[in-house]
This record gives C-alpha cells, sequence and structure tokens, in this order.
C-alpha cells in the first residue's frame, strides 16, 4: 500500500507551517504525533522552496536539521532529508537518514550525485527547473506529461550513468515546481506515465497553491487538507509509492477508504 510521507519543515518560513516546528524539541514532538497518526517516513527539510523564498546556508540548514534528524533515527524513525545540498545530503546520513530528497533532482548542486553515490541511501529525483526565483517563469510546456517524463529520464539516466544503484532511486514530477495549477493537473492525470519509467513515485500535493483555486476565498492552508486527502486516495488507487503530506490524519483515513475498496473489489 501507499505509503505516507509526514513533512516537517523546521524552517521560519514555509508557506503553510513556518515557524511552527523551528526549535528541535517541538520539531521532535510534532514528527513522533506524525509517525503516531501513521506517517511511515518523517521528511525533515530546513530550506523553504515556496516561490520567492529565501535561500540557506548548508551551515544553517544543517544547524536546523541535523540534532532533529539523529533524534528521530535514534528513535527507529525512517528519516528522509529534504535538502538540495550535497553536504546536507552527507550529514544527514551520518545522523541516521534513510532517504535523500532533493527537489532539484541532482540538479542545484554538482556534488549531490557523488553524495548519493557515496552515502548509498535511496534519492527522491524531483523534476525541477529551476530555483525559487525563477520556477514560475519557466512553466512552458506543450505536453505537460511528456516533457516532464523525458526530463525525469534524463536525470534518471544522468545518475545511473555515474554509478547510483537503480534500486535506490525514486521519482516525483514535482507538483507546483515551474508547473501551473493546469500542468500539475495534467501530471496528476497522467500518473501512470510516470510509473512506466520503473521507478517508485512520490507525489507532493499537499496544501500547495492550485488546491486553493477549489476552495472559497479567505480559506487557510489547513483547509487544503481535505482535497490534499482525496489526491491522496485517487494517486494511491493509480499505484504511487508514497504521498508527501502535511496533516497525516486525512490522508491516513483517506488510503484506509482505498483499502477497504481494494479490499471488497471482486478479481
Ligand atoms: N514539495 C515541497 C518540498 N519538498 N519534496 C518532494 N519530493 N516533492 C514535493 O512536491 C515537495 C518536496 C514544497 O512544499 P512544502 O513547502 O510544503 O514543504
Amino acid at each position: 500500500m501507499t505509503l505516507i510521507m509526514g513533512v516537517l519543515n523546521v524552517t521560519p518560513d514555509s508557506f503553510s507551517d513556518g515557524g511552527l516546528w523551528l526549535e528541535p524539541g517541538a520539531a521532535i514532538d510534532h514528527a513522533v504525533e506524525l509517525v503516531e497518526q501513521g506517517a511511515d517516513i518523517i521528511d525533515v527539510g530546513g530550506e523553504s522552496t515556496r516561490p520567492g523564498a529565501h535561500h540557506v546556508d548548508p551551515v544553517d540548514e544543517q544547524a536546523r536539521v541535523i540534532p532533529v534528524i539523529r533524534a528521530l533515527a535514534g528513535r527507529g524513525i525512517t528519516v528522509s532529508v529534504d535538502t538540495m545540498h550535497a553536504s546536507t545530503a552527507r550529514a544527514a546520513a551520518d545522523a541516521g537518514a534513510a532517504i535523500i530528497n532533493d527537489v532539484s533532482g541532482g540538479l542545484a548542486d554538482p556534488e549531490m550525485p557523488a553524495a548519493v553515490l557515496d552515502t548509498g541511501l535511496q534519492y527522491v529525483v524531483m523534476h525541477w527547473r529551476g530555483q525559487s526565483d525563477t520556477m514560475d517563469s519557466l512553466a512552458h510546456y506543450t505536453d505537460t506529461t511528456a516533457e516532464v517524463r523525458a526530463e525525469l529520464s534524463t536525470r534518471l539516466t544522468d545518475l545511473v550513468q555515474r554509478g547510483v544503484d537503480p534500486s535506490k532511486l525514486i521519482i516525483d514530477p514535482g507538483l507546483g515546481f515551474s508547473k501551473t495549477a493546469e500542468h500539475n493537473w495534467q501530471v496528476l492525470g497522467n500518473l501512470r506515465a510516470f510509473e512506466t519509467l520503473g521507478y517508485p513515485v512520490l507525489i507532493g500535493a499537499s496544501r500547495k497553491r492550485f488546491l486553493g483555486s477549489l476552495l472559497p476565498a479567505g480559506a487557510t492552508a489547513a483547509d487544503r487538507d481535505a482535497p490534499t486527502a482525496v489526491i491522496s486516495a485517487l494517486a494511491a488507487q493509480a499505484g504511487v509509492w508514497a504521498v508527501r503530506v502535511h496533516d497525516v490524519v486525512s490522508t491516513s483515513l483517506a488510503l484506509e477508504v482505498v483499502r477497504a475498496w481494494q479490499a471488497g473489489t471482486d478479481d
């Protein structure tokens, strides 16, 4: 069944939960709560990737995330580190992380492929066209699914040619990263096309801007949890490996529905 990756943003400026979990004790407590609610993996990030966000120096990023990763891994929790920096990925591996989640798919830091190779961790290759200050201007496609798929495929080929074990790779089409709402729906409506690349697929729709347009004016980030949970169910039906979400309770329930639905289906 589809896994749940719970989001733990140890940042002052993430759009939906910025500043809430900046203090390590609060971050650790929140992660433990997410696991109790059904998260299989905790994705710890120290740099906001929202459009226009400030870049974080890897030293500051590591000061935020490494103590939290060490504490969570020490409790037996499967941790991924959400970073574009090779030095942070290496430090996270030393602290016990199991997965490197790189929203740039290795494009932001030329040292990242070597870090993936040396640490031997699983590696999420997300579709990315540029940093948060330029990504919206790069949201142009004639065939969204085909182009995102081809660009991911190029990244995968590059990593495998550098010696990365293909069994360690996970792909993510990168909802909202150089993609408009229309592009995001095209990606979601064609998830099977990404699965045919032959790698586990991760989807991160949680609380993203494109869900806001489905809601009344003035809706909060948390109001996006209901549409997020529906996407989790539909993505699970489409066979994705994992969904990355802020609210684990609603997605856990959505996946229970899928499980029950599938159990009730005649073969
Ligand atoms: N989205 C965000 C951050 N990290 N990682 C992956 N693999 N996929 C995503 O879609 C993704 C990500 C941005 O969302 P946040 O600010 O809520 O963490």
